[in-house]
């Protein structure tokens, strides 16, 4: 049970609120404080404890992933008994901003929100605020003209992870090579930046040719689709891939394959994420480096969620730690893997 403390006066700053409520015992439960009838309380009396309410609007289900981060705010939510109203996307931004204007009108806590693109936020966040409901970003970021408009971005540093994949690419190639590029969805945050951070490694080293690059949209089919495409085009030109995401480079993998080419010998693949089947692919000599981007991030998530309900500050960006994987290494880390 979280004992919830409804910052003292709907008016105030968040920041004065941090300071009242630091100065009150985390004891003083204020439900009329906030504007809210004890009945409002889901039925608690003002001085008890009652669940968290969070929304979380998940962008879709389109990578093994995405489905491995639902899974984490999910299981954490029930870890810590907060009552999780959980709406998916289907991959529409759309349904996003509808799920959270049901959120702000059902007067959740706090909302959980990976949002899909970067940008188109700022009404609906703009929203969020007015009601006072504090907004944690997981997994990507956003475009918006007021920076308050979302209290934290718990993420990985996708511009870095492109600059790691670039460097192995480049070491393992000697900085001569031709590659494709499978991106992730367009507009999304990891796909600007970890083609932003591979290709500033890429300009330091003019051997380094991007042939083609096209959106796989981090899916495993359409990662296929168009790294066949890319092989009718150029074929046996391409001597790698680089894809945004783990599925897309087992899409290219079997097209490949399909090709008559043989994915890790005669055409090296480097992806990001690090799940599973990644690292079995690896065992099998068909990737030959993962870059990690961990979506466990419900303990992140709610440690924030938890301190923003109790009026306390939080980071405005709280970055995730990546590391690099070659196949070499991959059987000795496989067991360990959690996605
Ligand atoms: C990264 C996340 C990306 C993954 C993909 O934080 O947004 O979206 O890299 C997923 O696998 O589809």
């Amino acid at each position: 049970m979280i004992k919830v403390v409804e910052s003292v006066g709907a008016s105030l700053s968040r920041v004065a609120a941090c300071a009242l409520a630091s100065a009150f015992s985390l004891a003083l439960v204020c439900s009329s404080c906030s504007g809210e009838s004890s009945a409002d309380a889901q039925g608690a009396n003002a001085g008890e404890a009652r669940r968290l309410r969070v929304g979380f609007s998940q962008l879709g289900a389109e990578s093994n992933w995405r489905s491995a981060e639902t899974r984490s705010i999910q299981e954490e939510a029930a870890k810590r008994g907060v009552e999780l109203k959980f709406s998916d996307a289907q991959g529409q931004q759309e349904n996003q901003i509808r799920a959270l204007k049901t959120f702000i009108a059902q007067k959740v806590d706090a909302i959980v929100l990976a949002p899909k693109i970067e940008t188109g936020w700022d009404n609906v966040l703009a929203d969020a605020k007015a009601a006072g409901i504090p907004v944690v970003l997981v997994d990507r970021g956003v475009q918006v003209a007021d920076p308050s408009l979302y209290a934290t971005l718990i993420a990985s540093d996708f511009v870095e992870e492109g600059r790691m994949a670039a460097s192995w690419l480049v070491e393992a190639t000697g900085g001569a090579c031709k590659l494709v590029e499978l991106r992730g969805t367009v507009g999304a945050a990891p796909a600007i930046d970890r083609q932003k951070g591979f290709m500033e490694v890429l300009a330091a080293h003019p051997g380094m040719e991007v042939l083609l690059s096209q959106s796989g949209e981090f899916g495993i089919a359409k990662g296929k689709e168009v790294m066949e495409a890319f092989l009718k085009q150029e074929g046996r030109r391409i001597q790698a891939v680089y894809a945004h995401n783990d599925d897309m480079a087992l899409g290219a993998i079997q097209a490949l394959e399909a090709f008559g080419l043989r994915p890790g010998s005669d055409v090296k693949l480097v992806s990001i994420d690090g799940g599973k089947p990644a690292f079995e692919a690896m065992v099998a000599g068909k990737l030959d480096c993962v870059v990690e981007c961990s979506p466990l991030l419900g303990p992140l998530a709610f440690d924030a969620v938890e301190k923003l309900v109790r009026g306390e500050a939080v980071e405005r960006r709280i970055v995730v730690a990546d590391r690099r994987f070659t196949k070499e290494l991959a059987a000795a880390e496989l067991p360990n893997r959690k996605y």
